[in-house]
This record gives C-alpha cells, sequence and structure tokens, in this order.
C-alpha cells in the first residue's frame, strides 16, 4: 500500500466496486477522490451517512477533472475508452480496476473463472467443496461481493469470479488456478467486435499455474501456455460409463458417480468437471466434492423449476441474459420436442441471435417476446408472439401449455430495459407463476 499512500487518487464509480474499493481505502487511512457520472450513484447515501467530508463529484465525466489525478481505480461499468477516460490515460494517469489492486497487495492464492456462462455457479460450488475440505474460502468478484471487500479478511483461498469488464484492467494477478470455461456472444454493446471480447477474458491466463480450458471451445484455449481440459467426453475431467454407470473422470479414471450431484442438465455436469480440474492444485478428498455436489442446489433465477402444477413445469431463468445460456437452457430441458415454450427478451446487447434458431425451432412449441428486443425473436419460430409485458407472456403461455409442456423463461438478454437487474425480472416471474398456479 506503500506505493499508492502518496499518490492522488480517484476512485471512479460509486457501485457496489467502488464502495469496496473506498472502504479500502480509508480502513488504511488512505483518502481518494470520488467521482461517477451518475447524478446519484448506488453509493451516494452510504458515502453521505458515513464520510461526508470526502470529495465526490457527481455528475458528466467530461468536467470531473479525471487528468489531474495520479491513479484512477476504476469501476468495471466503465469502459477504457470513454472519452474523459481515454483524455486522462492519455495524460499519463495509471489506471487500474479493483482487481488489480487486490492483485497487487494480495499473498493468497487464488482460484479465478471467466466465461460467458456457468462463471456464478462454478465458483460458488468451488467454493463449498473448499469448505467442506475445512479451507475456508472468500468468494467474491463479479459474482457481487467487491474483492476488496475481501482482502483483509481472514481467508485461506480467495475464489473470484471476474467478468471481461474486470479483466480488462487486470495487468498482475497470479492464479494458482484459472479457467475460461467458455465464450459467446455477449456485451457487444461494449466491445469493438467478438476478438476484443475474447482477448478481454483471456487475461485472465496472464499469470496463472494451472491452467483450466473447454476442450470443445478453441476461444477458451491460451496461445502460449499447455493445461488441463474439460468437456462432456475427450478431454482430461470428462464423464466416463463405469458397470453402466455415469461417473465424473479425470485422466481416464472414475472419480464420482454423477448420480451423486443435485443439478440436472450437460451444462451443470460441464461445471462440475470444471470444478474438480479448477480445484485439481489443492489435492482434496473426494468425499469434500461428493458433500459439496450432493447439497448444492443451484443458485436462483439459473434454470431453476418453481412451480409444477397440473402436468406443466415452470423454469425460472432469468439469469439467461445471452444466446449462449438460453442454449443451454433448451438443451438441457428438452427430453421431448416440441415441448418448451418460451419468453424471450429485454436488451439483446447487440447480440447475434442466430445461434438460437435451430434450438427454438427443434425444442420450443411456441415463443413470447416482449420487452426492448423482444420483436428480434419472432421470425425464428413460426408460432411466435410479442406481447407488451412479462405478465401477459405468462398468462398467455399458460394458456396453451398442456400436459407435459414447460414454461421457461429464459430471455437471452439484459433486463435493464424493464427491471433493475436480472433477479427483479425472475422475482417478477415467480409472483406471475404463483398466480397463475393459484386459480
Ligand atoms: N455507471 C455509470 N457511471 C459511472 C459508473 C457506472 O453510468 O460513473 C453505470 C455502468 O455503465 C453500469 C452501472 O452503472 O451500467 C453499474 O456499473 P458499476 O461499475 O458501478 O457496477 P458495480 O455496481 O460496481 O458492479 C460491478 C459489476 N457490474 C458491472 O460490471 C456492470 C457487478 O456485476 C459485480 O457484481 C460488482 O461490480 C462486484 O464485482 C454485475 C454484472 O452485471 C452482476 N456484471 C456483468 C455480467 O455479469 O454480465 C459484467
Ligand atoms: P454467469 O455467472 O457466468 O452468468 P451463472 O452460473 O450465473 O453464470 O449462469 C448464467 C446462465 O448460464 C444461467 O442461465 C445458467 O443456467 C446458464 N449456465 C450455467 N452454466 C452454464 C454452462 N456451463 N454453459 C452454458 N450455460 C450455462
Amino acid at each position: 500500500l506503500n506505493a499508492i499512500r502518496n499518490k492522488n487518487i480517484t476512485v471512479l464509480g460509486l457501485g457496489v466496486t467502488g464502495l469496496g474499493i473506498v472502504r479500502f481505502l480509508l480502513s488504511h487511512n488512505i483518502v481518494p477522490r470520488i467521482v461517477d457520472s451518475r447524478p446519484v450513484p448506488p453509493g451516494a447515501q452510504w458515502l453521505a451517512d458515513n464520510e461526508p467530508d470526502c470529495e465526490a463529484v457527481f455528475g458528466p465525466l467530461a468536467e470531473a477533472g479525471l487528468s489531474s489525478a495520479d491513479m484512477i481505480i476504476i469501476s468495471p461499468g466503465i469502459a477504457l475508452y470513454e472519452a474523459a477516460v481515454a483524455q486522462a490515460i492519455a495524460d499519463g494517469v495509471e489506471v487500474i480496476g479493483d482487481i488489480e489492486l487486490f492483485a497487487r497487495l494480495n499473498d493468497k492464492p487464488v482460484v479465478a473463472v471467466t466465461g460467458s456462462n456457468g462463471k456464478s455457479t462454478v465458483v460458488t460450488l468451488a467454493s463449498q467443496v473448499l469448505n467442506k475440505a475445512g479451507i475456508k474460502v472468500g468468494l467474491g468478484g463479479n459474482i457481487g461481493t467487491a474483492a476488496l471487500d475481501l482482502l483483509d479478511q481472514d481467508v485461506d483461498v480467495f475464489v473470484l469470479e471476474l467478468s471481461s469488464f474486470q479483466l480488462e484492467t487486470t495487468h498482475s494477478l497470479k492464479c494458482a488456478s484459472a479457467m475460461i470455461l467458455n465464450i459467446t456472444e455477449d456485451h457487444m454493446d461494449r466491445y469493438p467486435n467478438f476478438s476484443a471480447y475474447c482477448e478481454a477474458k483471456q487475461r485472465i491466463y496472464q499469470h496463472t499455474e494451472h491452467l483450466v480450458f473447454n476442450a470443445n471451445d478453441e476461444n477458451t484455449f491460451s496461445n502460449c501456455q499447455l493445461g488441463v481440459s474439460v468437456a462432456l467426453d475427450n478431454a482430461d475431467y470428462q464423464l466416463v460409463t463405469h458397470d453402466g454407470e455415469r461417473y465424473f473422470a479425470a485422466h481416464g479414471k472414475a472419480l464420482l458417480p454423477v448420480s451423486c450431484m443435485k443439478l440436472q442438465g450437460n451444462h451443470n455436469q460441464f461445471n462440475a468437471l470444471a470444478v474438480m480440474a479448477l480445484l485439481a492444485p489443492f489435492s482434496l478428498p473426494l468425499a469434500a466434492f461428493e458433500q459439496a455436489f450432493s447439497e448444492f442446489k443451484g443458485l436462483d433465477h439459473r434454470c431453476q423449476l418453481v412451480a409444477d402444477y397440473k402436468g406443466i413445469k415452470y423454469f425460472n431463468d432469468s439469469k439467461a441474459t445471452n444466446v449462449g445460456a438460453t442454449v443451454a437452457a433448451l438443451e438441457s430441458l428438452a427430453t421431448t420436442e416440441g415441448k418448451i415454450i418460451l419468453i424471450v427478451g429485454g436488451d439483446a446487447k447487440d447480440a447475434d441471435l442466430t445461434p438460437l434458431a435451430g434450438p427454438m425451432g427443434k425444442y420450443c412449441k411456441a415463443i413470447y417476446g416482449f420487452g426492448k428486443d423482444g420483436s428480434l425473436f419472432l421470425s425464428m419460430h413460426r408460432n411466435s408472439h410479442l406481447v407488451a409485458t412479462l405478465e401477459d407472456a405468462v398468462k398467455q403461455a399458460q394458456a396453451i401449455a398442456s400436459n407435459g409442456d414447460c414454461i421457461l423463461l429464459a430471455p437471452a438478454c439484459a433486463s435493464i430495459d424493464m427491471y433493475p437487474n436480472y433477479m427483479a425480472r425472475g422475482e417478477e416471474f415467480c409472483r406471475l407463476v404463483d398466480e397463475v398456479t393459484r386459480c
């Protein structure tokens, strides 16, 4: 910390990350200047209540005097090409993210995970396995707890979920183990092209000792290091059949029966293999994996069965905020073709939606589109309808559903056009399902 103690530091962004940075710096007697382009950022009230004397500038970044700082610690929601930030960089200001500051100060092992889909599931399951083995874990990053809020905690290992936004401003993170789970299009409103998005994710491997990649996704391969591979078959960590039963296996050796895991679906079997591969350097007892796998029910809003009523199943997959996640949901729920009634729409973030056409055509009975980009999905299915609200979608879906069907909210879009976040959208879906299944 001495390296930054006498610097003129600006914390840019006062959301979850910014608050984590501010709290951390203040607890070490470093008083930053705080800037956010929003008139009232989420952390404004906390600042007013706890640190009213801290200098804070809320409003247009062009007027915030960013170039007068020695160092800017920037939040992931702000791009480096944002004009005022780019100008500060051109003026010689060092700009880093919270993960970079964390990396410069941390001396404990880090397990890091990025990817377009499955990050939160994998890091949560990995930390539960570590806990079962008696290892104290600090779990944070993009999953919701700012990494700097964890740094001073008494833990043995940090497990970090990292977004491409966070990786853009990270240079010296040393990972004991790291993986890119998969890369499919997301955040195309932030990146000039898909390669730029892949390059941001590839930064996770920069100083990684044990590198793990997805054997079926070459965008997850590293250009300069070997590693271990994960896939349902033909990989170092894969499924094998032994005495008629499916097993999670490493390097050809069957380790645990798939049936011990509560979570369902191919993508979750992949996630379990990813956890095993990521934690290999820790040489944990198999019992720790078995216990965690058998107890973990999955996170809310991820392909979650929320009602089973009159032969119709209702799934809340509000966290399917991109095409890849919706494809995974369709493939894991599709036991019979043409039985899924899919609700999609929201902010598509400029994504290419065409990879959905095949699975939608094969597995869906009908499509309901809502929100800003709901209409973009309509040409992909012969039985598709544009509706104004999620309520209309649920009611109309229920009206056409019959025994054996499932109604799936897997929007392939962000929620911000109509909701504060994906949780609020998922909660509304659950409330609506509750309503239609009660009457
Ligand atoms: N913003 C402004 N002006 C500012 C600062 C931010 O308009 O001056 C806007 C951003 O453009 C963005 C929003 O405010 O739309 C939030 O940005 P932020 O950087 O303040 O976000 P935080 O509250 O710090 O939350 C971030 C992550 N959010 C983003 O990267 C957008 C959270 O991931 C993460 O949990 C948190 O840090 C702790 O690490 C959320 C997310 O949506 C869940 N992540 C994206 C995703 O998963 O797809 C990457
Ligand atoms: P992330 O943190 O990367 O957004 P989550 O675990 O929260 O990942 O899951 C987000 C969405 O992706 C959910 O819809 C979930 O069902 C789906 N998903 C989970 N694991 C995978 C995977 N390995 N491949 C594709 N989709 C997945």
